[in-house]
């Protein structure tokens, strides 16, 4: 089989200034024409939005503006020769989602949820994508008995109906993460994301996006994460990064805290085929809160370094060897034998 060729992706958030909850920015702000412009000099093919990155102040627009704003932002990423990969809803700034978008206890709530949703998917179209992504930040609680999971899994399905029912052709995409904002969320894992799709009326079009970070905070391998969700054809995008165990979501660059776990999430995609039907690889990456401006781009270009690094090692690992080995049962030296490969001894 020939090998992957991969495309990668990022969001104009990446770019961020360093605020953290104990200070303020560290670095100054920078346009979405000079994001753009980087992204393209640094050999990126698309990048990913939440539904406000491509229409700013959105809800203070009318859906004709909404649409009109997106048409220009669509010539603009025409002629930059950038495609845009997906779009989602922000349900958790807006003080409506204080209490979460499509689970939260009030009617009017939940109303603006969906509604801010469908113009979303009415956003993707008009930038030439059919994939949504649903990263259901406040879809949980702080205070367990503040809501019922019975009915709450219930409303998550009445919402991605109705999303399923506004547009056919689109795609959802639910990138699952267990806590934070919320304590605990309702989709946690990518088993919860397969399975709430089966019971809605297309379960065809309700799929994933895996964040390396979410799936370790989860405690699970995010290789796993890919492997499982690659045998029910449902990885349909995807977030690398990192994170140094269970702490603040930390979205460091990819391979920065655990190398050999990068190199086992690289492998899950190489077996699998990721890549192949145009599935782009994304980094959800954050500069580090200390790094100056003139290193704005490092964290970006450094995840994809280490990424076609670790492609190299997968495709130049000693299968041969690790299967005697395996055959033998000879775990101890195969451990050794992926130890020695990474550090190229
Ligand atoms: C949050 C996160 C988001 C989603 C898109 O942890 O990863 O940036 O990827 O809404
Ligand atoms: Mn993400």
């Amino acid at each position: 089989m020939s090998k992957t060729t991969y495309r990668f992706c990022a969001g104009p958030w990446n770019f961020s200034e360093g605020r953290d909850p104990y200070g303020p920015e560290t670095r100054l702000p920078q346009s979405f024409d000079w994001k753009l412009a980087a992204l393209k000099q640094l050999g990126f093919d698309a990048m990913m939005f939440h539904d406000d990155d491509a229409v700013p102040d959105i809800d203070t627009k009318s859906s004709a503006q909404v649409l009109k704003e997106a048409k220009a932002l669509r010539r603009k990423l025409d002629d930059a020769g950038i495609v845009a990969e997906l779009v989602a809803p922000r349900l958790w700034f807006a003080p409506q989602t204080v209490d979460g978008g499509f689970t939260s206890n009030r009617a009017a709530d939940r109303r603006y949820a969906l509604d801010r949703s469908k113009q979303t998917l009415d956003i993707a179209r008009v930038l030439g994508t059919d994939l949504i992504v649903l990263w259901l930040a406040r879809e949980g609680t702080y205070v367990r008995e503040s809501k019922s999971g019975a009915r709450s899994t219930a409303l998550l399905v009445e919402a991605l109906d109705a999303l399923l029912a506004h547009d056919r052709q689109a795609r959802l995409c639910i990138e699952p993460k267990p806590n934070e904002p919320m304590d605990h969320a309702y989709l946690p894992t990518i088993g919860h994301a397969l399975a709430i799709a089966q019971l809605t009326r297309a379960p065809q079009r309700v799929g994933c996006l895996i964040e390396s970070a979410h799936s370790v905070l989860a405690g699970l391998d995010p290789a796993d994460e890919i492997d499982f969700a690659m045998a029910f054809g449902k990885l349909w995008s995807l977030h690398l990064n990192d994170q140094n165990g269970l702490k603040y979501d930390q979205d460091k660059p990819f391979g920065s805290a655990n190398l050999r776990s990068a190199f086992n999430q690289v492998c899950a995609l190489e077996r699998n085929g990721y890549g192949r039907r145009g599935e782009y690889v994304a980094f959800d990456v954050h500069p580090f809160r200390t790094t100056r401006e003139e290193h704005y781009l490092r964290h970006l270009d450094n995840s994809r370094k280490t990424f076609l690094h670790l492609v190299a090692k997968a495709r130049s690992y000693p299968k041969q060897q690790a299967a005697a080995l395996i055959a033998d049962r000879n775990y101890q030296d195969l451990d050794q034998l992926v130890i020695e490969h990474l550090l190229g001894c």
